[in-house]
């Protein structure tokens, strides 16, 4: 069964606010992750055909911001379940801005999604079980509340010859793991239940695990949200409100 809670518990926000993270068990239904899943498996197998349709290989198979093309993950993304928790922890409207559906571990380096998306958070729904052996997400607790590498630190700008694989992985990623040694503070692994949410701060540190049974699938949303009243939007796809209106500046 589904959980209709609509806010966080006085428990439930001190526990984010310290660690910088949240699992909310059970927002979704089993039935509807397995048709989510199927539906995800149905497109890469090329079963079902759907416009815009596009994976990357890029930290495990995953796509991105497929919301913009496809009702079924535009209605997770803003989904009711989700909206009272996000709108407690940011204490504003939350907009969504962006998602990537992983299809397995990602196994991705350290790093803090503000460095990308300024003020965001995300609401991360595991669409099956996850544990040590396919890939869980693993977080450092209360990074959160020490230091953001932002792009004055490591520029996104990228030297005479650099990829921007090459920026993540000889500039951006060492950076954060200094960061990771000098917070002194060991990372966990979250293991969760398909229909749990993970809340996370953007500045808390993240990552993927290594995925221990290699072959093994990892269905996953990541959803990120940022505040109503946030300034910091320079793309030039639309924030979506929980009604599913549209904005693509702050000022609209
Ligand atoms: O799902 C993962 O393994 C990584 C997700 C992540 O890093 C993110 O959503 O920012």
């Amino acid at each position: 069964m589904a959980s209709e809670q609509t806010e966080l518990t006085a428990a439930q926000k001190r526990f984010y606010e310290e660690n910088g993270y949240l699992v909310l068990e059970s927002v979704f239904a089993a039935d509807e992750c397995q048709r989510f899943v199927q539906h995800l498996e149905d497109l890469h197998a090329g079963r079902k055909q759907l416009d815009g349709f596009f994976q990357q290989n890029k930290y495990g198979f995953r796509t991105f911001n497929q919301h913009l093309y496809d009702p079924c993950v535009l209605e997770l993304f803003i989904d009711p379940r989700l909206y009272g928790p996000l709108a407690d922890c940011f204490e504003d409207e939350p907009e969504g801005v962006q998602t990537m559906h992983f299809y397995e571990g990602s196994e991705h380096p350290f790093h803090q999604d503000q460095y990308y998306l300024p003020d965001c958070m995300s609401a991360w729904i595991a669409m099956v079980k996850v544990d040590a052996n396919n890939g869980p997400l693993v977080v450092q607790p209360g990074s959160h509340r020490r230091r953001l590498i932002t792009q004055d630190d490591v520029p996104m700008t990228l030297l005479p010859g650099e990829t921007y694989e090459l920026q993540q992985h000889n500039r951006y990623f060492p950076a954060v793991e200094q960061l990771v040694r000098q917070n002194g503070v060991d990372p966990v692994q979250v293991t969760v239940n398909a229909g749990d949410v993970i809340l996370f701060d953007g500045k808390l540190i993240h990552g993927g695990a290594k995925v221990l049974k290699l072959g093994t699938r990892r269905h996953a949303l990541a959803c990120h949200y940022i505040p109503y009243h946030s300034e910091n939007w320079e793309r030039d796809w639309p924030r979506i409100s929980f009604d599913g209106s549209r904005r693509v500046h702050y000022n609209q």
